[in-house]
């Protein structure tokens, strides 16, 4: 366990990659001036809406930890911080959570109707996969970039988020088995994680055995990651998580403390977590960040 100095360097670190890819989305969305006016005002309203930026360190870390540079993965950083703020809008439309609050304001079809956060979302998709083929973006050979193409396609898609979205839909006010819960969340939210250290690495040029140990945290952290999310969705404050609580059980969904119980959720994330760490290890000084992330991962409030 890193010890109280690594865990503040961990937050000036995130801060100040935080920044790079606040930057770099500011570049990559189109301008709040330019027309349609309201859906470039829709989307940037939601990307800036706060959010922790877990996935784009996904990627940057992942990039770093096998010898990369930022600038090669700040397009897939970027791109799937993009996919996913629009997974989240899409979450919230009234067909889908029916959620009036996301990241601490109110969502956005509050704000710009049904119709125009249905399309903020599909342009927010759409722009992530203009950003990947982008070829002055990178210096990241095209054959390693279409395989980041591909992974970020296959995880955002209905073999993995999109997939996993629509089993949690169908399994509203179900029972459902231990088996299938773990394929739901692998699915909804730890294919996209996965993809992001994925993403990394590839941009990064890692060899097998670095995707390996980058496959492996990114698995076992987006467990752990939706494991702590349904916790804090029992104990956390609506204040601190930026949306309302609660909802899970009012909307009688499945999650993992349901299915397991809440004392097996908190074990169960922290030996993930314990795994996630022993998984970058082979990783050596590179992978000491991805240790401290998943410290993050565990300790988060929001
Ligand atoms: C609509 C296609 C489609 C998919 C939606 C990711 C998702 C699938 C729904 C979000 C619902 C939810 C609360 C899932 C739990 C885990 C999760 C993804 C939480 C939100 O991610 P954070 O905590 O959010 O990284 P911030 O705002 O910090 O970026």
């Amino acid at each position: 366990m890193p010890d109280a100095g690594s865990r503040r360097d961990l937050a000036e670190i995130m801060a100040e990659r935080r920044a790079l890819v606040d930057a770099a989305l500011d570049g990559r969305l189109p301008p709040a001036d330019e027309p349609p006016l309201t859906i470039h005002q829709a989307m940037r309203y939601s990307v800036f809406a706060g959010g922790k930026r877990l996935r784009p360190m996904l990627a940057l870390f992942g990039c770093e930890a096998v010898g990369g540079t930022l600038e090669d993965a700040m397009p897939a950083a970027v791109a799937l911080e993009m996919i996913h703020t629009y997974s989240l809008v899409h979450d919230d439309l009234p067909a889908m959570d029916d959620d009036d609050f996301r990241r601490g304001r109110p969502t956005c079809h509050k704000v710009y109707g049904e119709a125009v956060a249905i399309l903020a979302g599909d342009a927010l998709l759409t722009q992530a996969f203009r950003v990947l083929a982008d070829p002055i973006a990178t210096g990241v050979p095209a054959a390693r970039r279409l395989q980041i193409v591909a992974e970020i396609a296959t995880a955002a898609g209905s073999l993995g988020m999109v997939g996993g979205q629509t089993m949690d839909i169908q399994a509203e006010g179900e029972t459902l088995e231990p088996a299938t819960l773990l394929t739901l969340h692998a699915k909804k939210t730890g294919a996209l994680l996965r993809a992001s250290l994925r993403a990394g690495g590839l941009a990064g040029g890692a060899d097998d055995a670095a995707m390996a140990c980058l496959t492996g945290y990114g698995e076992r952290l987006g467990l752990a990651f939706q494991i702590v999310d349904d916790i804090l969705d029992i104990e956390g404050s609506s204040a601190e998580m930026g949306k309302a609580t609660g909802s899970d059980a009012r909307k009688h969904k499945a999650t993992y403390p349901a299915v397991f119980g809440l004392e097996a959720a908190r074990r169960d994330a922290a030996r993930l977590l314990a795994e996630a760490r022993e998984a970058v290890r082979p990783l050596g000084d590179g992978g000491v960040v991805l240790v401290a992330l998943a410290d993050f991962v565990e300790r988060r409030r929001s």
